[in-house]
């Protein structure tokens, strides 16, 4: 008989959630009490939940199935009526969020540290989901950091470990684990949106593509849909068992770290269409045979043509995006006649537009895009959308993304990424910028219109967000923005955003880094970048 065994704690320091749950190292979150700590105290902040069922599953990274059967327990413990886990412990994110919404779960929890490497010295993290299906917004997570950090005990059953790869029902106590089948749900919400029959006759007509999911939790996922559903060749799938160490790689797909992709795509010879998906599938990176798409270009292409695609015949309600993505989905909004939001940087910001009906399709420039069919951005779902996309129109990525420039004006983007950089410097940096008034001084070529911490009101709720990123935007639209990243585990990461409209469809085929060359040397001098962190290059730049 498995009996309730209240444990006695103290609280640790810095259990604080940041965009996306709280990340941090394997060795910290195997210290005895660490995960309980924080579990305890989500099931103390989410109201009633004696009787509920509760989603569980993770992107399969090293210490996900340790952290399941501790979760399990104090599930059990804690009065929930049955929780739910994918087969294996695997559930990508937007998985999980699908399943709670279907299901009209009380949320669920997912673990994941999303692009950051796995493995024993590698990174860990956790997050509450909402009944909607999405992440918990700043409320709920700022109320779980304040329960941690007061927390006196937890509660946990004494119980064996459950066999989390027999589907089907167990018990725990009085509580049912039901595994399920990680996939097939997912499944069939994307053969409810996306022209399947013609995806299926683009392969069958030599359409080629490559899919690396980068040894994370999409492999499962890309197999069945666009092997087995959509008819792709076996092998369509790069990389696609899931690993706890990733294989040893950066599960991020940008132009750096999906480096076997990038080169699939590359010359004559490579297939049609590339993308990749990160550790727990929700980002996506899209290519065309030697192409890049930008996210913010992704998103304002596949709105453009939405209505190509079942799901979205009926039109978009609105589009939004978070303020460093990008304006190039604003111009497709316009024109469209709907409303375009902009959002600080974090999907959670989108939720209360999703559920108001006041957009179909978000998307940031940290390679996620996805619409109202969840509540997660949705790598797959991004990969879908070109695919139907591709397949109606019958034109290269090339062809479709450069159309869209001369139609539109091309909004030329680049991030650069400050990584693993001193934290101290890092602050230092951005109380500079904040403290810098700029407006109406000439930079180069450019004279500034504002600058400012970025500040949200959400016209849903009315919740207020500050100091969510520096903007420094000049009269002609063009701007720089500098945030430090809320995802790493060590140090900090100046994140440096910019971006210039070029109406020219002459120089639109320009590198980016070639015609954003001057306003990069802008926002380093700005910044001080060199001077306050050492560094004279980025370390990734997308
Ligand atoms: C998370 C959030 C995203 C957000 C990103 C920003 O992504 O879910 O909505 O855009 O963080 O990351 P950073 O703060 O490092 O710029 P993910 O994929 O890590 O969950």
């Amino acid at each position: 008989m498995a009996t309730v065994k209240t444990v006695a704690t103290t609280p640790f320091s810095g259990q604080k959630p940041g965009t996306s749950g709280l990340r941090k190292k394997v060795a910290v979150f195997a210290q005895a009490h660490y995960l309980e700590n924080f579990v305890q105290s989500v099931f103390d902040s989410i109201g009633d939940i004696a009787g509920k069922t509760l989603v569980v599953g993770g992107d399969g990274r090293y210490h996900n199935r340790t952290a399941i059967q501790t979760i399990l327990k104090m599930a059990a413990a804690n009065g929930f009526a049955k929780v739910m886990v994918g087969r294996g412990g695997i559930l990508s994110t937007p998985a999980a969020s699908c399943v709670i919404r279907k299901y009209q779960t009380f949320g669920g929890i997912i673990l994941s540290a999303s692009h950051n490497p796995g493995g024993p010295t590698e990174d860990f993290g956790i997050k509450y989901n909402i009944p909607a299906g999405g992440p918990a917004p700043e409320a709920i997570t700022e109320a779980i950091f304040a329960r941690s950090e007061k927390i006196t005990q937890y509660r946990i059953l004494d119980a064996a470990d459950l066999d989390l790869d027999r589907l089907g029902e167990q018990h725990l106590g009085e509580m049912v684990v039901e595994v399920f089948d990680s996939v097939a749900d997912y499944a069939e919400l994307m053969q409810s949106l996306f022209d399947f029959d013609a995806i299926r006759a683009a392969f069958k007509a030599g359409f080629r593509m490559k899919f690396d999911a980068m040894h994370a939790v999409t492999g499962p996922y890309a197999v069945e849909i666009l092997e087995h559903r959509l008819g792709a060749p076996a092998g369509t799938v790069m990389n696609g068992v899931p690993l706890e160490d990733f294989g040893g790689g950066h599960p991020d797909p940008n132009l750096v770290h999906a480096h076997d992709l990038v080169a699939a795509l590359t010359g004559a010879g490579a297939p049609d269409f590339g993308a990749a998906s990160d550790g727990d599938g929700d980002r996506n990176m899209i290519l065309g045979r030697d192409f890049y798409v930008t996210p913010s270009d992704s998103l304002a292409v596949l709105a453009a043509n939405a209505t190509l695609c079942p799901g979205y015949k009926a039109g978009l309600k609105g589009i939004a995006r978070s303020m460093p993505t990008s304006a190039a989905p604003d111009r497709v909004a316009a024109r469209l006649g709907i409303p375009a939001w902009e959002t600080p940087t974090g999907w959670k910001f989108f939720g209360t537009l999703l559920d108001a009906g006041k957009a179909t399709f978000c998307g940031e420039e940290s390679f996620g895009t996805g619409s109202d069919h969840v509540r997660e951005k949705d790598g797959l779902w991004a990969v879908l959308a070109w695919l139907n996309v591709l397949a109606v129109r019958k034109q290269s990525v090339a062809e479709i993304v450069t159309a869209h420039w001369q139609d539109y004006g091309r909004n030329v983007y680049s991030r650069h990424d400050y990584e693993g950089i001193d934290s101290a410097a890092a602050e230092g940096l951005m109380e500079h910028l904040r403290s810098l008034s700029l407006k109406g001084q000439t930079l180069g070529a450019y004279r500034v219109a504002f600058n400012d911490d970025f500040a949200y009101t959400d016209p849903v709720d009315g919740s207020v967000s500050k100091k969510q990123g520096i903007r420094v935007v000049f009269e002609d639209g063009s701007r720089v923005v500098f945030r430090l990243s809320g995802t790493g585990t060590e140090g900090a990461t100046l994140r440096v955003y910019i971006e210039r409209y070029e109406p020219d469809a002459a120089k639109h085929h320009l590198d980016p880094q070639v015609a954003l060359a001057d306003l990069i040397s802008i926002a380093r001098d700005l910044a001080q970048i060199e001077a306050r962190t050492g560094r004279t290059e980025p370390t990734v730049i997308t």
